[in-house]
């Protein structure tokens, strides 16, 4: 009985220390997208989280429904809820939804000026306490958003990124699929650009069963109109869901798409994925953020790729770089230190 007991005492103990070792993730914004993303980490065991919302409640309920579904899915990491910065200290990952989302008839660019004040008191809560996390940006208008966040924490370029361009491949490849009734995991593809209506779904670099997008066009297995149509609802994609819910936005998907990057750098997995990324230099652009090719490992955003573009795919994401800029104008008149 004593042996049994001693047993069973070391293995929780080594159980602990496993635990102890695990990453620290802590979700700021606890709403739709956090919530989610709570649940789909501690699902997938990522490492410990902490739950931070400003709605202290939220944070800590939604902390506390998640951990009591541990009995049925098992996962063995921590969560709490938080309203204190203290409690997201030496964090690993940090994923950023704080913020609001859209209504019904507003675009991403007109929660400008309510978000940028929001990550300004973010940034000040995390650039002290986790100096060394990986944070990535999920907050609309979100290449603005991101670039903000880097600039107000001063954390380096390569270890802050935004999340879009995964959320509008998925989107593209899901009605891609749909239209030519084919399994999803035989599409690969690559929205590129700011997150925005002026987004670059890349029918080059798309691929069905490895045959690019373009030769299907050509042997007509789907119409130029119909290619076009999936284009134009892809970029409509978020605005389509905000109609039918009325209240709020899209969050599965776009909780989805953060998943994926942080499972990238904390497994150090290599992963090549469109994100908000700043470039210095890269496809001709400096001091500014935009959806490209990114390797995710655990070093950060470690290389940006830079792919040939076809004339009309360079003109295109020309077009988006420039939405962001000027959007990113307009933050500089909202708040003159990010005019710099
Ligand atoms: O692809 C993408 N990047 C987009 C991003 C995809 C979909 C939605 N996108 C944007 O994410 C959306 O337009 C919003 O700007 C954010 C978050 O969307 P979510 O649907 O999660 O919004 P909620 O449910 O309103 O949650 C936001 C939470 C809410 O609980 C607030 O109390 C909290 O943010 N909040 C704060 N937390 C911390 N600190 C501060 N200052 C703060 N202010 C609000």
């Amino acid at each position: 009985m004593a042996i049994r007991y001693k047993i069973r005492s070391r293995i929780y103990y080594a159980y602990n220390e496993i635990k102890k070792m695990s990453k620290k993730i802590s979700l700021i914004g606890a709403g739709q997208i956090g919530g989610t993303l709570a649940h789909l980490i501690a699902i997938k065991e990522l490492g410990n989280i902490v739950l931070f919302d400003v709605a202290e409640g939220l944070a800590k309920g939604k902390a506390l429904d998640i951990a009591q579904s541990s009995g049925v899915t098992g996962f063995g990491v921590d969560i709490i809820g938080t309203n204190n910065y203290e409690d997201t200290k030496n964090s690993d990952v940090i994923i950023i939804t704080a913020g609001v989302p859209r209504k019904p008839g507003m675009s991403r660019d007109d929660l400008l000026g309510t978000n940028l004040k929001i990550i300004k008191q973010v940034a000040d809560g995390i650039k002290n306490t986790s100096p060394k996390a990986f944070v990535i940006c999920i907050t609309n208008p979100l290449d603005v958003i991101v670039m903000a966040l880097q600039k107000y924490s001063g954390l380096p370029t390569h270890k802050v990124v935004g999340m879009a361009g995964i959320l509008d491949s998925s989107r593209f490849k899901y009605f891609l699929s749909k239209e030519l009734k084919e399994p999803i995991k035989n599409i690969e593809s690559l929205v590129l650009g700011g997150h925005g209506d002026t987004m670059v779904p890349m029918t080059k670099q798309t691929k069905i069963k490895n045959k690019n997008l373009n030769e299907l066009v050509k042997e007509n297995k789907i119409s130029k109109s119909k290619l076009d149509d999936i284009i134009n609802r892809t970029r409509k994609g978020g605005a389509e869901i905000v109609k039918l819910l009325e209240r709020g936005s899209a969050f599965y998907a776009p909780a989805a798409s953060g998943v994926e990057m942080a499972e990238s750098y904390i497994k150090d997995l290599k992963k090549t994925l469109p994100c908000a990324a700043y470039l210095n230099g890269e496809y001709g652009y400096s001091n500014i953020y935009a959806g490209v090719p990114v390797v995710i490992s655990k070093k950060g955003a470690e290389k940006i790729v830079e792919i040939e573009l076809e004339k009309s795919e360079k003109l295109n994401f020309d077009i988006s770089v420039k939405a962001v800029k000027e959007l990113f104008e307009s933050a500089g008149k909202i708040d003159p230190t990010l005019a710099k």
